[in-house]
C-alpha cells in the first residue's frame, strides 16, 4: 500500500495558524474528508480535513504548531480508495470571521469547518434548556466546531463544560466527563438545578410551572411533621406518574343490584358456618372478567406504539391499609368461583393490613377495581395503575326511586366510576363497558351469554 503525505490544503487567508486539537492518531483506519486536526486563528477555528482515505502512520505535528497551506501533516498508509474528490474549497474570511449561526451546520462537505470563535452561540436543546455559563458572561465557550456538533447533538450546554485544552478549550474528552457526571448525577446542568425545587416538591420536573409554594406553617399556628410512609412514598410516586402520564376519562354510570345484592345475603346464610363472607367486590371481579372478555382492549397494556392483548385475567383491588394503599392481585380470576375469589381476597387483604404482601401478590395485573362501597361516596376518579388501561371505582349503594315504565319502584343502586386511558381507549367503547357492566351487575345469568 502507498504510503501518502497529507498536508494541510489551502486554507485561504489562514496563515501561521496554531493546531488546537489533535484528532487523529496513529494506528487510526479513516475516511476520506474525515478532520484530521483543529487550528484557530484570532478570528475563527477550523477543522483540517484528510485528502485521503487509508491508516495513520505518523503524526507530523504536535499541539501547539502553526501550520500554513501546504504543511505535512502526517504519513497515511493509503487504502487505495483513492483521494478526495478534490481539494477542499478555503473558508471565505469575510464568513468564517461574522458567522453568527452554526457554521458547521453551513458549510458542506468537503469543506474545512470553521466556527467563528467570538461569535458563534449554541443554540439551546431540547434536551437541556438554557443554562448558566461557566465562562464569565460575554464570554462563550472555547471549542472546535466538531466539539460543538457533538455537544449540540447529546444537547450538552457547551457554556457549562469546563474546559482543559490549551486557553481552556474544550476537548471531546471534557465533554464525556461532563456527561458522565450528569448521567451519574454527581453534577446537574443549570436547568436541573433551578427546576429542582420544584421537581422536588411535584415529584418531577415541570418547565414553566411555578414553583410549589414554600410556606412556613409555623407561623399560622403549632404544626407537627410527620414522614410519609414507606407504602405512601411508592404509592404516591406511581400515582402521580399516571396521572400525569396517561390521558385519563371517567365515565360515571349505575348498576341496579336490587337482585344481586339479595341474592349475596342469602349466600352468606348458606355459608354461614364455612366463615366465607361473600362480598360484593367478588362479583363485582366477575362481572369485570366478563367485560373485559367482551371488549378485550379493556384487558390490555400500551406497549410503545403496540397494544398487548391478554389472554388472562388477574384482577387487582386496591385495598386500604394503616401504611397506605396497596393492590393485591387475585390470578386467573375467570377460572375461579365466588366462593374462592371472596376467600382470596379476605386472605389478601388481611395480608394487606399486616404488611406481609410479597411481590408476587401485587404483580401481573390486568384491570384493577377500587370500591369505596364500605365507606361512602358517590363517584370518583380512580387513577389507572399503569401498565394497565382502565380501573373501575365503585361506591356505596343506595335504594333510589326508579321508573319502571309505568311507576317508581325501590331499587339498590350501585354507583360505577370507569377510569380509562383514552390513547387506548374511546369514549363509545368506555360507555358500552359500563352498561354491559351495568347489565351483568343487574342480572347476573348474562354472565353465561
Ligand atoms: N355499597 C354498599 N355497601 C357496601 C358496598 C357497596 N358497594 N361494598 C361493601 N359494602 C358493605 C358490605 O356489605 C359490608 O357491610 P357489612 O359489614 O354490614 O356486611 C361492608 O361494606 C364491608 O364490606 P366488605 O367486607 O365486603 O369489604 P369490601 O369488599 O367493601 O372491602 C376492601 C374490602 C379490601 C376493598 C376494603 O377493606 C378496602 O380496603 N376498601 C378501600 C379501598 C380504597 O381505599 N380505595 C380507594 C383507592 S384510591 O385511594
Amino acid at each position: 500500500m502507498a504510503l501518502v503525505e497529507v498536508k494541510v490544503p489551502d486554507i485561504g487567508d489562514f496563515k501561521d495558524v496554531a493546531i488546537i486539537e489533535l484528532l487523529v492518531k496513529p494506528g487510526d483506519v479513516i475516511k476520506a474528508e474525515q478532520s484530521l486536526i483543529t487550528v484557530e486563528s484570532d478570528k475563527a477555528s477550523m477543522e483540517i480535513p484528510s485528502s485521503h482515505a487509508g491508516t495513520v502512520k505518523e503524526l507530523k505535528v504536535a499541539l501547539g504548531d502553526k501550520v500554513n497551506e501546504g504543511t505535512l501533516l502526517l504519513m497515511l498508509e493509503a487504502d487505495g480508495a483513492g483521494a478526495a474528490p478534490g481539494p477542499a474549497p478555503a473558508p471565505a474570511p469575510a464568513a468564517a470571521a461574522a458567522a453568527p449561526a452554526p457554521a458547521v451546520a453551513a458549510m458542506p462537505p468537503p469543506a474545512v469547518a470553521v466556527a467563528a470563535v467570538a461569535h458563534e452561540r449554541i443554540p439551546p436543546t431540547a434536551a437541556l434548556p438554557p443554562h448558566e455559563p461557566v465562562a464569565p458572561k460575554g464570554a462563550l465557550p472555547h471549542a472546535s466546531p466538531s466539539i460543538r456538533r457533538f455537544a449540540r447533538e447529546l444537547g450538552v450546554p457547551l457554556d457549562e463544560v469546563r474546559g482543559t485544552g490549551p486557553k481552556g478549550r474544550i476537548t471531546q474528552d471534557d465533554l464525556q466527563e461532563f456527561v458522565k457526571r450528569v448521567m451519574a448525577g454527581s453534577t446537574q446542568t443549570a436547568a436541573q438545578k433551578a427546576q429542582a425545587p420544584a421537581a422536588a416538591a411535584t415529584g418531577g420536573a415541570f418547565p414553566g410551572l411555578l414553583p410549589w409554594p414554600q410556606v412556613d406553617f409555623a407561623k399560622f399556628g403549632p404544626i407537627e411533621r410527620k414522614d410519609l410512609s414507606r407504602i405512601k412514598k411508592i404509592s404516591g410516586a406511581n400515582l402521580h406518574r399516571n396521572w400525569v402520564v396517561i390521558p385519563h376519562v371517567t365515565n360515571h354510570d349505575d348498576a341496579d343490584i336490587t337482585e344481586l345484592e339479595a341474592f349475596r345475603v342469602q349466600l352468606n346464610k348458606e355459608h354461614e358456618k364455612s366463615g366465607v363472607k361473600v362480598t360484593m367486590l367478588a362479583f363485582l371481579i366477575k362481572a369485570c372478567v366478563a367485560a373485559l372478555k367482551k371488549f378485550p382492549e379493556f384487558n390490555a397494556s400500551l406497549d410503545g406504539e403496540q397494544l398487548v392483548l391478554k389472554n388472562y385475567f388477574h384482577i387487582g383491588f386496591a385495598a386500604d391499609t394503616p401504611n397506605g394503599l396497596v393492590v393485591p392481585v387475585i390470578k386467573d380470576a375467570d377460572q375461579k368461583g365466588i366462593l374462592q375469589i371472596s376467600q382470596e381476597m379476605s386472605a389478601l387483604a388481611a395480608k394487606a393490613r399486616e404488611g406481609k404482601l410479597g411481590p408476587a401478590d401485587m404483580t401481573g395485573g390486568c384491570f384493577s377495581i377500587s370500591s369505596l362501597g364500605g365507606i361512602g361516596g358517590r363517584y370518583f376518579t380512580p387513577i389507572i395503575n399503569a401498565p394497565e388501561v382502565a380501573i373501575l371505582g365503585v361506591c356505596k349503594s343506595a335504594t333510589e326511586p326508579r321508573w319502571d315504565g309505568q311507576q317508581f319502584v325501590p331499587r339498590l343502586m350501585l354507583p360505577l366510576s370507569l377510569s380509562w386511558d383514552h390513547r387506548v381507549i374511546d369514549g363509545a367503547s368506555a360507555a358500552r363497558f359500563n352498561a354491559y357492566l351495568a347489565g351483568i351487575l343487574a342480572d347476573f345469568r348474562r354472565v353465561l351469554l
